[in-house]
Parts: C-alpha cells; structure tokens; sequence
C-alpha cells in the first residue's frame, strides 16, 4: 500500500508538533510504524492522503456512531456557522441539549457544558469533593478518564499503549489522592475504603472500559459499587464518555440497570465537535458555580456549532432507536464471524464485547481487567493491525483500545473485515 503522503507530511509535522500529532494515540508508537494521515471519511469509510480507503473501526474513537460525515449533522453544522461560531453568551442551543440528554437519561437535573471528556471528568471530581468535603478517589488501573494530573495513575488508553506508569509533572500531591485497584475487583474497592475511612469523595469507572480494550464488568461489581458508595457517604461516578447513548439512548445506566449520582459525557454528544458534559441530581449539580462555589468554566463550553451537531446527532439516536438495533446486529455479525476465523487460527484469543464495543486480545484467558489485557501477546496485535491495514481495515492503533461499530458499517464490510482477519492471520503466523 503506498502511503508516501502520509509519510512526508508525519516528517513534516514532527517539526511543528510533538511527535507529529496532537493526540499521543494517533502516533502508531503502540503498533509500530507511520500514522496514516487522513483527508475525508464518509459513512464508514475513511480516505488517507494517498487516496488509499479504510473500514473504519475507530470512528473518531467514538462520536460517529452513524458513519462519518452524516449527513443532517453536516448540513447543521454549514447552517449554524454563518450565524457566529460562538457568544461567550448563554443561548437556546444550550437548554435544547441539556433537555435533549435529560430526555434520554432519566436520573440527571442538570447537566453542565464542557469541551472534552477530559473537563466533564475532572470537573465530576472536582464537584464530588466539593460536595463530600473528601479529598481522594478511587479509579481502576486500565481505566482513562482523560489527561487531567489526578488521573494520570495507572490509567489506561495511551499510558498502557506507551507503558507510562507515572508520569513526570503530576506532583505527589495530586497522585497521593487517586486509590487504584483493579478492574472487577470489589473486594479491593472495599479494601480501600476500610482504610481511609471517611476520606473519599467518590469512585469513578468506565462502566464498560474501552481504554484497555473492552472490559465488561463481571456479574455483581457495578452494582457492588453502588452499595459501597450509599454505605460510605461516596458519589459514584460514571465515566460514559465512550458508553454514553452508544451502548442504549441511556447509556450504560440504562443498559446495566446501575444508575450512578454523576454521569460524564463526550464524544456521540458533539458528533465529532469538541464537547463533554457532566451531569447529575439537582441536589448535587447546584454545589457547582454560579449556582454553588465548586467552580467550573469554559469560553467555548456550548458553543453553537458543537450544540447543533450534538442535538441533531442525539435526535436522531433518540427519534430512531432502531439505529441501537442495527448497531447490536452488526456487531453480534463481526464478533461470529471474528470467532470462526480466529478459532481456525488455533492462534489464543478472547473476544470482549459489549454493544457496539469490542475488543480482540490474543489472550490464552479471560481478560477482566489491566493485566490480563497487559498479559496478552500484543507484540502479536501490532503484527495484526499492520496486517489489516495494509488491507484496508483501520483499527484501532493499539490493543488497548476498544473497536466501535457504526451504523454505517454494511454487510459486505463486515465480510470483507472478518475475510481481512483471515488473510492477516495466515500472514502474520508465516512470518
Ligand atoms: P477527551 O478529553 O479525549 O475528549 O476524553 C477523555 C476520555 C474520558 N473518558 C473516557 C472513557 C475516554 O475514553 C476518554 C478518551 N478516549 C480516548 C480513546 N481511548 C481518546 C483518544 C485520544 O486520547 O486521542
């Protein structure tokens, strides 16, 4: 496959940004070899610069949930910029969201505007301290809940993709408050909270992760955190910026029947713009300012352009929940037809899979949390993704990451996806 492009313009762009991306996860550093640089995407297909197209698998990591470039959030977008890009003052777009996700997610008041995944879960933090007077919180090693100082511990996404264990510039201070423990291991949840007593805030997870591949909860545990939360004066926090109306309208809430007391939002919520959100009971969302003194602030949080393309691409999930139905069928296809090829390959395997989420470890057992997914031959994944990539299959450039579905993905692409997984197999095992 020529990426020749691709290949001048990431030399290009190592002199002007570091490491030639302005994501880390972009770099292919986990996989090995150059990022494709991409010029359009359409539906699920994307095109780099060389003119060479892809099945996307990544969908942005997340917010094309229908296919890149759909069409009415397109036209919303073009419609609302020749109007301004932006106020810095409060308008209708922000109550039509706000109402739009209430509408969708039964247990949240109010819910706060943000830009990223990153400000909706360091800002959730920052409010359960402010509501509890308690200054530590509990994550589970694998989890990322984006790059705010207090959850660089142990977290998943690109830190295990580059094996970045600590990292240099978050202070003592901050990490001395983040508890970690495993993923699925309730008994350590307790642990930790017989042993700082009356001293955390909350605990904050990815109800389904998908920043260590995807990672469902066992039987039991989600909810075991909810009674340990209500029997310990803590805020249970749900991280759906990837599970938020992907897994259901409602989320992983809806979907697994645990409602949290602050949910976080981003990615489908801006359709590819820049927005997060976090949201919750009145009673704990009035503790942040100007309402309260838990001060929170954006200068572009709910701009228009973001508002529109997240209020047509939630109405459209919301109007038409067969969209949620398509996604599961096509995505129960690619994980029967994954599990035929990988079987026959005799290579150890384990699919995780949830939804519209799912993940490929080559795993001789379960994975259930961090280290097992760490445990896996992954040397053996970047063989796989370079194998499918030069056949025309981009997933994502790590095995610490979760593979999304949309629902633009056709028959014939899943087809030719799990026909790709084949021939990359039978590659990668001669060599
Ligand atoms: P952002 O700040 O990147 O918008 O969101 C952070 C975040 C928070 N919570 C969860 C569950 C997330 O998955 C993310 C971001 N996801 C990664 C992909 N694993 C974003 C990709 C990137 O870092 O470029």
């Amino acid at each position: 496959m020529n990426i020749s492009t691709s290949k001048s313009l990431f030399d290009r762009a190592q002199q002007s940004i570091p490491g030639g991306v302005n994501s880390p996860v972009r770099a292919f550093k986990g996989v090995g070899g150059t990022p494709i640089f991409m010029d359009h995407a359409k539906g699920a297909y994307m095109y780099d610069v060389d003119g060479n197209k892809y099945i996307d698998y990544i969908n942005s990591w997340g917010p094309m949930i229908l296919g890149h470039a759909y069409a009415p959030v397109v036209k919303a977008i073009q419609e609302k910029a020749v109007f301004s890009t932006s106020f810095g003052a409060p308008t209708q777009l922000e109550i039509e969201i706000a109402e739009l996700i209430k509408s969708m997610v039964p247990n949240v008041d109010l819910i706060r505007m943000v830009n990223s995944g990153t400000e909706a879960c360091m800002s959730a933090i920052r409010l359960a301290r402010g509501y509890t007077g308690r200054n530590k919180f509990i994550k589970f090693e694998g989890c990322y809940h984006g790059h705010a100082d207090a959850f660089l511990v142990k977290a998943g996404s690109g830190l295990a993709t580059f094996d970045i264990q600590t990292v240099p510039g978050v202070s003592a201070a901050v990490a001395q408050d983040t508890l970690t423990c495993a993923y699925n291991d309730l008994d350590a949840v307790k642990e930790l909270v017989v042993n700082h007593p009356n001293e955390i805030a909350a605990i904050i997870i990815e109800p389904v992760a998908g920043n260590m591949g995807c990672i469902i909860p066992k039987e039991g545990f989600l909810e075991g955190l909810r009674k340990v939360c209500d029997e310990n004066g803590m805020l249970l926090i749900f991280d759906e910026v990837m599970t938020g109306f992907r897994l259901a309208p409602g989320g992983a809430q809806e979907r697994l029947g645990v409602d949290a007391d602050l949910v976080t939002y981003g990615k489908v919520i801006g359709a590819g713009m820049p927005v997060g959100a976090f949201g919750g009971r009145r009673e704990i969302m009035e503790h942040i300012a100007p309402l309260g003194k838990v001060y929170q602030a954006g200068t572009l949080s709910g701009n228009p352009l973001a508002m529109i393309a997240g209020i047509t691409l939630l109405k459209e999930l919301s109007e038409n929940p067969h969209f949620y139905a398509n996604i599961e069928v096509k995505a129960d296809r690619l994980h029967a037809g994954l599990d035929e090829v990988l079987k026959a390959s005799g290579i150890p395997y384990v699919i995780n899979h949830m939804g519209s989420m799912i993940s490929v470890h080559f795993s001789e057992k379960p994975v259930e949390n961090f280290d097992d997914a760490a445990a896996a031959n992954n040397a053996l994944f970047s063989k796989f993704f370079h194998a499918m990539l030069d056949r025309g299959v981009y997933l994502p450039p790590s095995a610490y990451e979760t593979w999304f579905i949309s629902d633009a993905l056709s028959e014939s692409d899943i087809e030719y996806t799990v026909n790709a997984v084949k021939e990359s197999l039978e590659s990668i095992r001669v060599r």
